[in-house]
Formats: C-alpha cells, structure tokens, sequence
C-alpha cells in the first residue's frame, strides 16, 4: 500500500512574539453530539424521513460550509471515538479500546498543544472519557452518560451541581455563558460544546414530546432482516427493535404488562425519576394515553409480532427524531449568537458526532458494527473566507484526522505519531482530494459485551468493504456498489475471488500501516 504521508506544516507558532503581527488565529467552536445518525441529517441527503422531519440548523451550516460525505469513525462507540477525535490516533495507540477503558490524560491531545500555542480552551457537556478532563482551561462535563432531565455537571473544583431543565439547552446556556465571560478576548479559542443526545434513553425535552402525534414515520426496508447471506454473528447480538428494548426505559411505560410484547423487562426510565412533578405530569399527559391505547391492543390480541416491532420502531424513532429537534434548535441558537457578537467572521464551526447509528436498518437500534450506517459520522465544518460555501469533499476521512487539522489551522507542526491527516488541504482546495490522499479507511472494533457485537476490524475503500472476526475466523466482503445496504457478503462467492484476495492484502497492509498489533482485537 502506498505509505500515508504524515503531513508536516511549516508555518511558525504564532505564539511567538511576532504574532501581534499577524492576524488572529481562527476561534474553533466544536459541535459534537452523542449517536447521531447521518440518516437522520437532512442535509446528508436521501433522508427516509425527509417529509417529516428537518434539521434545519445543521443544513445552514451544511449550506455555508463543507459537508464530507466520505466521514467515518475508526471504532464505533463513544469513548473511542473521542479518544481518536483528541489525540489523532486509532484505538491500539491511544489507549481507550472500548468503554470499559480510561483515557489516559497524560498523553498529548490537539487542546493541549492549541493550549500551548496560546489558544483558551474550554469543554462542556458530554466526556465519557472517565479520567479528569485534561489540557482545558475550562472544563464543566456531565458524569458517564449523564442525564437528559435536571443534569448534573461535575465541576473542575470535583464538585457536581444539579441544574433543573433539558440537558441540551443547558449545555448550550453553558457553551453561550462560556462564551460571553472569555478571559482574555486577546486569545484564539478552542470550544468544545458536546451533547448527550440523541443518545439512548432518547428522552425528549417537554416541548417536543407531542410531535409527530398522530403520524407514522417510514420504516426502513430491512427492519424485518432476516440476517441471511452474512455471518452468524448478525443473530446473536442484542439491539434489536424486536427483542431487546426494555419496557421502562426505552419505551417510556411504567410498568411491565403481563404479556411481553417482546420487550425487556428491569431497567426503568430512571430519567422520570429525576423529574419533578411538573414535569412528570407533563410526560404522563403525552405519554400516558399512547401507552394505554398500545396495552389495550395488545391486551385485545389486535397486534402480531410484527405490528409489535413497527409500534416500537415508532416510539423509538419519534423519540430519537424529537431529541434532535431540541439540538438542532440549540445548534441555530449558537449560531445566531456567533453571528450576533461578530464572532462567527473568525469562528470554525464544526458539527459532528462521535458515531452513526442504526435507525432500525437491519432491524437494529445502536452501533458498534463496522457496516455503513454506524462507521459513518457526521463532518460538517463552516469555515468564513476558505471554505466555500456548500462544498461536497469526496476524500475518505476519519476522526483521526481532526486532530492533525486543528493542529494545522493553528499554524502548528503535526507531530509525527499522529496518525490522521490534516484535512486543511482539502478545505482550501475547494474540497477536492489530494492526489496522495488515502484509499483505504482503517476499522476497529474490540467487542465488548454490552450489546453481543462480537470483536471485528476491517478496511473500507470507495467501493469495497472487508472486515474479520476473529472469534469465528470469518471474513466479511462487501460490495457497496452492487449491494448498498450490505445484505450479502460476496467473500465466498467465486466472481468475487479476485476481490477477495486483493482487499485482503489491503487489510494487511493497511494494518501494517498503522501498526495494529497480531492478534487484535480479539
Ligand atoms: C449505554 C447504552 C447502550 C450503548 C452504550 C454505549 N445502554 O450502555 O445502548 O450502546 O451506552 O453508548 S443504556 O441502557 O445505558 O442506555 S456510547 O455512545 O456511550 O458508546
Ligand atoms: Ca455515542
């Protein structure tokens, strides 16, 4: 394989004393959320719920900045993600494998050297990261998870403070107050504003719960997949829409009803818990009636298996589709206010999540597997006066490559053991790919248990996908062209032989490459 440049700038530091002379450095304000599918981001295109649904903050940025279509995680959950997203390597090499992982905070991040190049740094909202946030001059994160209702906020003196309302306004109040009381206005800054939803319970806020009342939202083709023509491994995870959402927690009922209805019983919304009685009473109001009238049915024998699964299918997606609501509401809300100030003329905005998610494709609900819908992630980066407005940059890219592009827009050298590749080059060309730009995107997944997806890496070009499972011994090869929702792995099939061989000598390489060690994941 061709050897990936590791790409070194030689512009100077701008902290030296000389940088009076020069103009400011831009300000990066980093908009990430937590789970947020491309299928459900209008601006992505082709979304199924187009008709009903909009992200129309999210597009304005689309519309005035660069929207990568080529976007993809290096290992599909949350911690990772991060972890890759900080420091501009994969999993093997920073450290954070999985979520039962620390972050180890000693270790060089992009804030860290921003922060000593004379950048201001600050953190608010979702780290999940375990360790202390490090190398911010500002930090206010949510514990784990967090909460969508009366949030709790670890504070940099160790302390936690409750906050009554809706966590994703209140960690765009906090972002915005972070904002107006800077320090030193002198100082380029580096903001990153990252939000719990749309993550799983999918709670939404008081506003929201009535949309979508009365209306049924499309139902992806393979909801009813029957895992056919690929591995085995596709039955025995556990995120389906048909067997493995709990009663209380996911689908928002109080208690368990004698008849199953395929659901998990044990884990209650622990989120109505922390609400106030207002507020509970306004969740019953919504929600009370829609419940009954499902246990009625249920009760009645009107609803088959299948109607079971499509009636969750909808709890869940409206759920998910009215989280977003309230973050794309607060993502305008930033907006304006960059706008107001003045401050979004030099003011990097970028909008991402740490992975995709399945929206019932396959059947599923979250993530973690190396097929389209979660390798994906949403990049979208609104830079004034070198991004062209409403580019559509092909290159494959990865979150490790933020890093080294940070790095770059500071006028800093990328340090060689990142693995990413600054993404300045494409954003100043008018989104084409570099000639030496990679052709291959590398995946891994360690296989934790929550959720029984069992342990995969793999690499994916424009065309073809390949990835291992190492339990079984099995190869997966996909053909994205012929076959877009990955419904038949071709590694076995003879007119495919060819394909087969060269990906694998891809997969090698390209492990190489990045120096995956033998025997991972495994
Ligand atoms: C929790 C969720 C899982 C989810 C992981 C990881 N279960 O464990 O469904 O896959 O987070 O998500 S829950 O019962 O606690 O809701 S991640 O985005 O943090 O990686
Ligand atoms: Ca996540």
């Amino acid at each position: 394989m061709r050897k990936l440049p590791i790409l070194i700038t030689t512009l100077a530091i701008t902290a030296s004393p000389l940088a009076g002379a020069q103009p400011q450095r831009p300000n990066i304000v980093f908009i990430f959320s937590d789970d947020h599918a491309l299928q459900a981001i209008t601006a992505y295109g082709n979304s199924r719920y187009a008709e009903y649904f909009e992200t129309p903050n999210i597009d304005r940025l689309a519309a005035e900045g660069a929207l990568f279509k080529n976007s993809f995680c290096a290992n599909s959950i949350c911690g990772p993600s991060r972890a890759s997203v900080l420091t501009g390597k994969h999993s093997v090499h920073n450290g954070f494998m999985d979520n039962s992982s620390r972050f180890d905070g000693s270790q060089p991040t992009f804030p860290k050297y921003l922060g000593e190049s004379g950048y201001e740094t600050a953190l608010i909202g979702k780290w999940h990261l375990v360790t202390e946030p490090t190398g911010f001059d500002h930090w206010e994160i949510l514990p784990g998870q967090g909460s969508y209702w009366n949030p709790d906020f670890i504070q940099m003196d160790g302390s936690t403070k409750r906050f009554e309302g809706y966590v994703t306004d209140i960690i765009t109040d906090k972002t915005i107050d972070w904002l107006e009381d800077r320090k030193d206005e002198e100082k380029p800054f580096v903001l990153m504003s990252q939000h719990k939803a749309p993550h799983r319970n999918w709670m939404p806020a008081e506003r929201h719960f009535m949309m979508f009342d009365g209306v049924d939202l499309p139902e992806p083709e393979s909801l009813f997949d029957d895992y056919s023509g690929r591995s085995e491994a596709l039955k025995t995870q556990e995120m389906t829409i048909s067997d493995h959402f709990f009663w209380g927690w996911d689908m928002f009922f109080h208690e368990a009803p004698p008849e199953t209805g395929g659901m998990m019983d044990g884990l209650p919304n622990h989120e109505y818990r922390r609400m106030t009685d207002l507020q509970k009473r306004s969740f019953d109001y919504a929600y009370g009636p829609r419940n009954q009238r499902f246990l009625d049915d249920l009760a009645a024998g009107n609803l088959d298996a299948k109607a079971v699964t499509s009636w969750k299918y909808q709890r869940y997606i409206k759920n998910y589709l009215r989280t977003i609501r309230a973050l794309d509401e607060n993502i305008g809300r930033l907006l304006d206010y960059l706008d107001e100030t003045g401050l979004a003329e030099n003011t990097i905005v970028i909008y991402s999540s740490d992975q995709g998610f399945y929206l019932g494709e396959k059947g599923w609900y979250d993530k973690r597997w190396m097929f389209e819908e979660s390798l994906v992630m949403p990049f979208i980066i609104r830079w004034p006066g070198v991004v062209e407005s409403g580019i559509r940059p092909q290159a494959m890219i990865q979150n490790i490559d933020y890093a080294p592009t940070f790095l770059e827009i500071a006028g800093l050298e990328v340090p060689e053991d990142i693995q990413g590749r600054s993404l300045v080059p494409i954003l100043e060309n008018g989104g084409d790919t570099p000639d030496d730009w990679r052709d291959f995107i590398y995946y891994f997944y360690s296989g934790e248990s929550t959720h029984r997806v069992p342990a995969h890496d793999g690499v994916r070009s424009e065309r073809y996908k390949i990835f291992y499972l190492p339990r079984t011994d099995e190869w997966q090869l996909f053909d994205l062209v012929e076959d877009p929702n990955e419904m038949r792995s071709v590694h076995d099939d003879p007119a495919y032989a060819e394909v087969f061989v060269e990906m694998k000598a891809r997969y090698e390489a390209t492990r190489a490459h990045y120096e995956i060690a033998e025997g991972l994941p495994n």
